[in-house]
């Protein structure tokens, strides 16, 4: 089974750090802004069998209800950092312009 997913949310949150933690095992401590879309594979063994999601992270969309049409996912990972609440508001945003299109994860990162 395959499934696009696409990551989202605003700058630093720390989608790379994510997507790198589940690929390699290392914390990516330097921020080096993703400025195109990042395309890689991660697979899981389930019960079902084995699962690849293909992560798509997508650099901040500003503003998101223009660009969200740009975005073409089975489901989204939506995140934001816990201790930036201007990133949560924005979440809020991205969340209301996905509306019930895909399914969604909020995601809370950064403890
Ligand atoms: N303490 C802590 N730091 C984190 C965590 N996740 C990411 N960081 C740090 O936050 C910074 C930004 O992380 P990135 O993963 O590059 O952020 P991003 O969301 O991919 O940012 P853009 O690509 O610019 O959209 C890096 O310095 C990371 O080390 C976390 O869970 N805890
Ligand atoms: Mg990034």
């Amino acid at each position: 089974m395959n499934y696009t997913i696409a990551v989202l949310g605003d700058s630093t949150v720390g989608k790379t750090t994510f997507l790198d933690r589940h690929e390699t095992g290392a914390f990516t401590r330097q921020h080096v802004p993703t400025t195109h879309t990042s395309v890689r594979n991660l697979t899981f063994s389930t019960s079902g069998g084995v699962v690849t999601l293909r992560m798509v992270e997508y650099p901040e969309l500003t503003p998101v209800a223009n660009l969200l049409h740009t975005v073409q996912a089975d489901a989204v990972l939506l995140m934001f950092d816990l201790t930036n609440r201007i990133s949560f508001k924005n979440a809020l945003l991205y969340a209301r312009a996905i509306g019930n299109t895909v399914p969604f994860v909020l995601a809370g990162k950064q403890v």
